[in-house]
């Protein structure tokens, strides 16, 4: 449409060599803007056109001026309404709309009068038939054929907000040096089919515009989840600790269970706790020397334990499954530790994803990130593990600490770890903790002074409280709102 516009314009140029836009748009019958519009079209082709602007004064009708166009002046309207045997002038004024000035300029006309003779006065015309000359002026500037009438009746028309005067902003247009009666398209795109036909050489293509803003690039989010591991992560950084590598998912039930000395039929070993792998369902490859070793200890005992006495079964530790603590990748490593010539003490943390088959609930999905830190050295106690969780959870603000005696089949003593929290006002369960056993550590290598004191928690708990949701659904998952990804402020935990 607007390349069709050009081209009429172009050719009307063409055959009358120059013509005013505004005057254009009414022999186009046109809006002069799509006129315009046009116009900025060829000058964007190149030096088709030359186009100098030009401002006119223009008369158009106010909204009022319409309605008198239309319906009929106020005074007319006040004549009409007075019928032959008068009228009291209180009604004229409550009935007639803009009476007010009606009246008065039908008095000044000579249209009507006030006819006092027979007691209350009555308003009368006074003569036969009006003409109403204002409706006729104000339909001709409707019409553009105003030029007889006077600036001075028009200002007056002004005055009582019939008519006002616009400044028209229109183009003279002539040819230009380019100037031809067919409108190219522009290419906006070199493409490689251009260039491996030639086919460019016949094509013109829209010049760059160089002060065009590039186009805003989306921005990335990060999850609130992913704020808070970067919270937890500086805080293990910040006290040394160094982060262990956990881009495993699936582990065999040897790390994930048996090295840590957890029996094989222990409830949390079955499906109903644990996701099985179906393919590849085992692992086969183990450090068989260390391997025999937990073996031993499970069964037989070893190390001052007595063990559990049961038959233990390699198929059982080649099972493969879906992680349920990162602890397997903790045992990991502490192997790996051991079997350095010399012991060298370590900090390590890891915060990563793990699976539990559990029910799921508000705050309870098939899946979680396990925040966790392990110190291996010498002679450690619990005390040593009670230190290091005040100074950990001091980082996340809290001040008050309870410890409550709890069980875990690879760590002894071990304890769950409670805090005051001050915005909720209340003790809130934080994580769990303990001491590795001998029957985990000493089977891998480890000195018999060496001592590993360890703690975990869940990245997802802290981060529904700091981010205010109760239902753990409106964090994760399909249902998530990606807008809560967006607009989630940065999470600051309380580094005090
Ligand atoms: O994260 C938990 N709570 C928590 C932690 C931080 C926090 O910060 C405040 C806002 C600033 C608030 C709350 N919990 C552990 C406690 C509870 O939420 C509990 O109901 C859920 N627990 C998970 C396990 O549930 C199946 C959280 C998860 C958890 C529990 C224990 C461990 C890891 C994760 C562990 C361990 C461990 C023990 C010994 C040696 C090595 C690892």
């Amino acid at each position: 449409m607007a390349s069709e516009l050009a081209e009429r314009i172009l050719s009307y140029l063409d055959q009358n060599g120059h013509v005013d836009t505004f005057d254009l748009a009414s022999v186009f019958n046109e809006d002069h803007q799509k006129v315009v519009g046009a116009v900025k079209s060829i000058e964007a082709l190149g030096e088709l056109i030359s186009s100098e602007t030009v401002t006119r004064k223009k008369w158009t009708l106010t909204d009022e001026g319409k309605a008198v166009a239309s319906g009929g002046s106020h005074e007319a309207l006040v004549y009409n309404f007075i019928p032959t045997e008068g009228i009291a002038q209180t009604v004229i004024m409550k009935e007639v709309p803009n009476a007010k000035v009606g009246f008065s300029k039908a008095m000044s006309a000579g249209w009507i009068m006030v006819d006092k003779s027979a007691g209350s006065p009555l308003v009368k015309r006074k003569v036969e038939t009006i003409t109403d000359t204002v409706q006729e002026h104000l339909k001709a500037v409707e019409k553009e054929l105003d030029e007889a009438i006077s600036d001075s009746i028009k200002n007056d028309y002004k005055k009582r907000k019939l008519l006002q005067e616009i400044i028209i902003k229109s183009f003279v247009l002539r040819k230009g040096p380019e100037f031809t009666t067919t409108v190219t398209k522009l290419e906006t795109d070199l493409t490689t089919e251009m260039l491996a036909s030639g086919s460019w050489k016949d094509l013109k293509f829209k010049a760059y515009n160089f002060d065009a803003l590039g186009a805003t690039p989306e921005p990335g989010y990060l999850h609130p989840l992913l704020n808070v591991r970067t919270e937890f992560r500086q805080i293990f950084l910040e006290m040394g600790f160094s982060e262990m590598p956990t881009n495993n998912y699936i582990e065999n039930s040897f790390w994930n269970f048996d090295a840590l000395f957890q029996p094989q039929q222990h409830p949390a070993r079955d499906a109903h706790d644990t996701f099985f792998m179906s393919d590849p369902a085992t692992s086969s490859k183990f450090p068989m020397e260390y391997l025999e070793k937990v073996k031993k200890v499970h069964s037989q005992g070893g190390y001052g334990s007595q063990g559990y006495g049961y038959n233990w079964k390699i198929e059982e530790a080649q099972k493969n499954i879906l992680r349920t603590h990162t602890t397997a990748v903790s045992a990991r490593m502490l192997y790996a530790l051991a079997q350095q010539k010399e012991f060298q003490p370590q900090k390590y943390f890891s915060i990563d994803k793990v699976f539990r088959n559990e029910t799921l609930d508000a705050t309870h999905l098939a899946e979680f990130h396990q925040v966790e830190g392990v110190i291996a050295d010498y002679n450690l106690s619990l005390a040593d593990l009670i230190q290091v969780l005040h100074d950990f959870f001091s980082h996340l603000g809290f001040k008050k600490m309870q410890f409550k005696p709890a069980y875990n089949p690879y760590t002894e003593p071990s304890m769950e770890i409670f805090c005051f929290h001050e915005g909720l006002d209340k003790w809130i369960e934080v994580g769990n903790s303990g001491v590795f056993r001998p029957e985990m550590l000493l089977p891998m290598g480890l000195p018999e002074d060496v001592n590993v004191i360890a703690w975990g928690l869940s990245l997802e708990r802290p981060t529904m409280i700091k981010y205010g949701y109760n239902n753990i659904r409106d964090l994760v998952g399909p249902k998530v709102d990606l807008k809560m990804v967006m607009e989630s402020p940065l999470c600051r935990l309380d580094r005090n």
